[in-house]
């Protein structure tokens, strides 16, 4: 199965990270994005979207960190990560919104500009990530986990750009929830980082 991949890339990490806790094993092929490897074939043709990761699995060809995400978990990682019922898979799928818009439009964001000098709106970024941070700190000071009092994908799309959000000026040292949130998934077996990672 290949992954085409950024190592400083969070939605990249987020593939990896599962991968890695369920014992997938990948092939990755690094794709240049500063040299525009993505906007042009092979990659554009796999994913028109013309960003990563893109993940090729046999027939399957998928965009989207989420996607592959699901995927990867409901064809590898039996129900544990990615579960059966309705109402579990909306309790899970919360998050992965959350990592989708929140995440990617706060921490994401503002690492984007201060660390890549994307021309995004840092100050836009810092706002949305100050309205964030206290949601997720109310959440995980009365539960362990994100969803379903165990470790889910939800972890996977999420952990990423909150452990690394310090690189864009989104500290977590205001949330103490957040921080033993973030050691408890650094201790969960198979768990890898990604430069940035503390
Ligand atoms: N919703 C997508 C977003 C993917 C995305 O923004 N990827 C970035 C790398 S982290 C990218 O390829 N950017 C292309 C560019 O900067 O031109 C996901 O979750 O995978």
């Amino acid at each position: 199965m290949k992954l085409y991949d950024l190592e400083l890339s969070g939605n990249c990490y987020k593939v990896r990270l599962f991968a890695a806790l369920v014992g997938i094993e990948l092939e990755l092929e690094p794709v240049d994005i500063p040299g525009g490897a993505h906007k042009r074939p092979p990659l554009i043709d796999l994913n028109p979207w013309g960003e990563l990761p893109v993940l090729v699995d046999g027939d399957v060809v998928l965009r989207d960190s989420q996607a592959i995400l699901v995927y990867l978990a409901r064809r590898y990682g039996g129900n544990q990560w990615w579960p059966d019922g309705a109402a579990q898979q909306g309790e899970v799928m919360q998050w992965l919104s959350t990592a989708a818009n929140e995440i990617h439009n706060g921490p994401n964001t503002a690492r984007l500009v201060e660390k890549f000098g994307y021309p995004l709106n840092k100050a836009r970024a810092l706002e949305v990530s100050a309205q964030l941070l206290p949601l997720i700190e109310q959440h995980l000071s009365r539960h362990d986990w994100l969803a379903l009092g165990r470790p889910t994908i939800a972890e996977c799309a999420v952990f990423p750009y909150l452990a690394v959000g310090w690189e864009g000026g989104v500290t977590l040292n205001d949330y103490p929830a957040i921080q033993a949130w973030i050691e408890r998934t650094k201790a969960l077996p198979g768990f890898v980082g990604m430069p940035g990672v503390r």
